[in-house]
C-alpha cells in the first residue's frame, strides 16, 4: 500500500511537473503582446539549422567600433533566445563571426559585407554604422531560417536620410490610432521609459536613422529651453543607434505669444519679437541663436521640418515672401552646424487654382532652383493628400535643381486607422514605380528619390508614423508590418515585396510554412480591396471630414468631386482642369484620354459617364457597385484565413487579431452601406 501510494505521487508529481511545465509554455505564450515587434525572438525549431547557427555565432569578435555596447547587447539578447546560447566576445580567433573595418570606402558610412567561408562569418563594414546594421541582419538570417552557406551580401541604403516623423502633440498625437505619445514629456529629462531604448532598437533593426519627434503643425514650445533639454535626452538614446533627432519647427516661433497671429493663438510663440518676417534681421538672427542653442545641446541634430502657410500654418507669404525665402532663412541658421530644413510642400492656398490638386505643383515649380543646397523639399506622394490611392505628385521628376524627399503616411489616417487590416506596401511599391517619364522611360519615382534618374544632392524619404503608447505600438499587430516595411523600402525601394513581407511574418509571428502562406495571403490584396471598397478609381476624399473614417460621400460629392444621374469623377483633362499636363509624356496624353488612362486613376483624372465600358466587361456603374464588396469579402476572408491559423500563433495576438477583424468587418458593412445607399442616389 505504502509503495503503491508512494509509486503513485511519484506519478503525480510528474505529471504536476509536465503540466506546470506545459503550462509554463503556455503562459508564455499568451502572454505574447506584441510590444517586441518583429525583434520577437524565437527558439530556432529546426535541429539541424539551429546546430550550425550555434557553431557560427557562439564566438564572435568585435569591431571596436562605436556601436560595440548596443551590438553585444542585441546578440546577447537574440542569441540567448533563438539559441540558448550566450556568445563568447573574443579578440583575435579566425572562426565564428568576425566583425572588422574594411578600406571600401564605397560602403559609405552605413553600409556593411557579409560572407561566410571556411573560417566563420565575416562582417565587414568601412564606418562604425555597418556593423550596426550588419547586425541585426546577422540576426534576421537567423530569425528567418536562412541558410549560412555561400553568404556574399553587400549592402548600402539607397537614401541617406530614412526618418520617421512623429505627429506628437506633447501628449496626444494627430492621426494617431495607438495610444498617446510615445514620448513622456512630463517626465523627461529626469525619468527615461525604457521603452525609448526598444523604439530605437526597433528603428536601427529596420535601418530608420532619423526621427522627426512632433507634429509638423508644431507647437512652438518644442523650441523652448526647456523642451530642448528633455529633447537632448531622447537624442542621446537614439545616438546610439544611429539615429538622429529633428524637430518639426513653427515658422512664427520668434513672436511674442500677443503679436502671434490667430492660427497660433493656442500656443502663441516663444520669441519676443513682433514679427516673423524672414527678411528681419532680428528674425534670422533669433534662429540663428536659436539653432546654436539646439547644437550646443545636440551636437548631432539633423534639422528641421517646416509646413508653412499651409492649412493656416504661418510661414514667409504671411510677409508677401516665398517659400524659397522663408527655407532659406533658416536653413542658413542651421547650415554653420550641418543641419538640413525639409520644407513641405503640402500646401492648397486656393487662389493658385480652382483644382486643389495642381496647387503645389504651381506654387513651387517656379522656384525650382532657388533653395539653397541644405534645403530639401518634402513632398507627399499624392498631390491631393494622403489618399488610399492616388496617381503620383507630379513635382516628382520635374524639380530638376532642387532636392525632393518623399513623404509617405505610415499612419492609416484614409486607410481604416487602427482598426483595418491593411498592408500599404502594395500602395508604396505602386508609388515608387510609378514612372514619370522625365528623362524618357524607366524615370521610376524610386530612381528619382535614389539620384539614377536627377542628381539629388540630399537622398531621404520620411514616413508618418503610426506609433503610439499602446502595448504594440500600432494598436493592430498587422499595422506593424507597414512601420517595418516602410523602414525596409527607405533601406532600398527597389526591395523585393515578397522578401519583406515574408521576412516580417517570420520575425513577427513565427517560421512555419503555413502561417507564412496563409498570413501572406491575408495582407497582399488588403489594400486594392480597400481602395475598391472606401475610394475606387482615385476618385478622391470619400471619407467624413472628421476623423475621416466613417463614409462620408454625401458631404464630399460635387465638392470635392462631381456625380449625378449621367457621370462620375474629376475632369482633370486638358480641357478639364487641365491637371494631366502636370505630367511628362506619354502620361500626359494617357492619363487624357478615358481609355488609355489606367482603371486604378480613372476618377482622378476624368468625369466618365457611369456606363463607361471597363476592361472587366463592365460598365463603370456595375464594376463600381461590384467591387464596393470587396471590404466585406476580403475581411470575410481574412477571418477564415486567420482561423486556420489557431494554434500556430500565440493565444493572446490570436485573439487580439480576431477582435481587430471582427471590429474590421462590423465597421466595413456599415461603409458599404452608406456607399450603396449613396450610389443608389444617382441612376
Ligand atoms: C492631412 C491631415 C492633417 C495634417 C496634414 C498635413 O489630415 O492632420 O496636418 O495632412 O500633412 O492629411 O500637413
Amino acid at each position: 500500500m505504502n509503495n503503491h501510494f508512494t509509486h503513485v505521487s511519484i506519478v503525480l508529481f510528474f505529471l504536476c511537473l509536465i503540466g506546470s511545465v506545459c503550462g509554463y509554455a503556455q503562459t508564455s505564450a499568451t502572454t505574447d503582446t506584441g510590444y517586441q515587434l518583429w525583434l520577437n525572438y524565437k527558439p530556432v525549431l529546426d535541429t539541424r539549422l539551429k546546430r550550425t547557427y550555434v557553431q557560427h555565432y557562439s564566438q564572435i569578435r568585435l569591431s571596436g567600433s562605436r556601436y560595440d555596447e548596443v551590438i553585444a547587447d542585441e546578440l546577447k539578447r537574440s542569441l540567448k533566445a533563438m539559441l540558448t546560447i550566450t556568445p563568447e566576445f573574443v579578440h583575435n580567433e579566425k572562426k565564428g563571426i568576425q566583425m572588422s573595418f574594411c578600406a571600401d570606402k564605397s560602403l559609405g558610412q552605413e553600409g556593411y559585407i557579409i560572407r561566410s567561408g571556411k573560417k566563420g562569418i565575416t562582417l565587414q563594414a568601412y564606418s562604425d554604422a555597418g556593423f550596426l546594421y550588419g547586425t541585426f541582419h546577422l540576426i534576421r538570417l537567423i530569425q528567418c531560417e536562412y541558410s549560412l552557406e555561400h553568404l556574399n551580401i553587400r549592402e548600402t541604403p539607397a537614401l541617406d536620410s530614412r526618418q520617421l516623423n512623429h505627429w506628437d502633440d506633447l501628449g496626444t498625437i494627430e492621426r494617431g490610432y495607438a495610444g498617446r505619445s510615445l514620448w513622456k514629456w512630463n517626465d523627461l529629462p529626469g525619468k527615461i521609459d525604457p521603452r525609448y531604448t526598444d523604439y530605437a532598437r526597433a528603428n536601427a533593426s529596420i535601418g530608420i536613422n532619423g526621427v522627426i519627434l512632433n507634429n509638423v503643425n508644431a507647437d512652438p514650445r518644442f523650441l523652448r529651453r526647456d523642451y530642448l533639454e528633455k529633447i537632448a535626452v531622447l537624442a542621446q538614446i537614439f545616438r546610439k543607434y544611429n539615429i538622429r533627432v529633428y524637430l518639426a519647427a513653427n515658422f512664427g516661433a520668434p513672436m511674442k505669444p500677443s503679436a502671434t497671429p490667430d492660427v497660433m493663438r493656442q500656443w502663441g510663440g516663444v520669441g519676443n519679437l513682433n514679427t516673423a518676417d524672414p527678411r528681419n534681421p532680428e528674425v534670422q538672427k533669433w534662429w540663428k541663436t536659436k539653432a546654436d542653442e539646439i547644437y550646443s545641446l545636440i551636437p548631432d541634430f539633423g534639422g528641421f521640418v517646416v509646413k508653412a502657410n499651409s492649412e493656416g500654418m504661418p510661414g514667409p507669404q504671411d510677409y508677401g515672401c516665398t517659400h524659397a525665402d522663408g527655407a532659406n532663412m533658416l536653413a542658413r541658421a542651421l547650415k554653420p552646424h550641418g543641419g538640413i530644413v525639409m520644407w513641405r510642400t503640402f500646401v492648397y492656398n486656393p487662389e493658385i487654382d480652382k483644382d486643389r490638386i495642381k496647387r503645389s505643383y504651381k506654387e513651387f515649380l517656379p522656384l525650382d532652383g532657388m533653395f539653397d543646397d541644405n534645403v530639401i523639399l518634402q513632398t507627399k506622394n499624392g498631390a491631393l493628400d494622403f489618399q488610399p490611392s492616388e496617381p503620383a505628385q507630379p513635382l516628382f521628376g520635374s524639380m530638376t535643381r532642387t532636392p525632393l524627399m518623399a513623404e509617405l503616411q505610415i499612419t492609416q489616417e484614409y486607410l481604416g486607422h487602427s482598426t483595418y487590416l491593411v498592408y500599404l506596401l502594395p500602395m508604396w511599391r505602386e508609388f515608387l514605380d510609378f514612372d514619370t517619364h522625365c528623362k524618357g522611360a524607366g524615370s521610376t519615382i524610386a530612381k528619382i528619390l535614389t539620384g539614377e534618374v536627377i542628381p539629388q544632392s540630399y537622398r531621404a524619404i520620411a514616413g508618418v508614423a503610426n506609433t503610439g503608447d499602446s502595448h504594440n505600438w500600432t494598436g493592430h499587430h498587422f499595422a506593424q508590418a507597414n512601420w517595418f516595411a516602410f523602414g525596409r523600402l527607405a533601406w532600398n525601394p527597389k526591395l523585393e515585396t515578397h522578401k519583406i513581407t515574408s521576412e516580417w511574418i517570420k520575425s513577427t509571428w513565427n517560421c512555419d510554412k503555413q502561417t507564412l502562406k496563409v498570413v501572406e495571403q491575408m495582407m497582399m490584396p488588403t489594400w486594392k480591396s480597400f481602395v475598391c471598397s472606401h475610394a475606387p478609381y482615385s476618385i478622391g476624399f470619400t471619407v467624413q471630414v472628421k476623423g475621416h473614417y466613417l463614409a462620408g460621400f454625401e458631404i464630399r460629392a460635387n465638392k470635392e468631386w462631381k456625380i449625378d444621374n449621367e457621370s462620375i469623377g474629376n475632369d482633370r483633362t486638358i480641357t478639364g482642369s487641365d491637371y494631366v499636363s502636370q505630367y511628362f509624356e506619354p502620361n500626359r496624353s494617357l492619363f487624357n484620354d478615358i481609355n488609355q488612362c489606367p482603371e486604378l486613376y480613372l476618377l482622378c483624372f476624368h468625369r466618365t459617364p457611369w456606363n463607361h465600358k471597363m476592361k472587366s466587361g463592365l460598365t463603370l456603374r456595375e464594376e463600381l457597385i461590384a467591387n464596393l464588396k470587396q471590404g466585406i469579402e476580403q475581411v470575410d476572408r481574412n477571418i477564415e484565413l486567420w482561423k486556420s491559423l489557431r494554434g500556430k500563433i500565440d493565444e493572446r495576438r490570436f485573439g487580439e487579431v480576431m477582435e481587430s477583424l471582427a471590429t474590421e468587418k462590423k465597421d466595413t458593412q456599415a461603409f458599404y452601406d452608406s456607399a450603396i445607399h449613396f450610389f443608389n442616389l444617382y441612376k
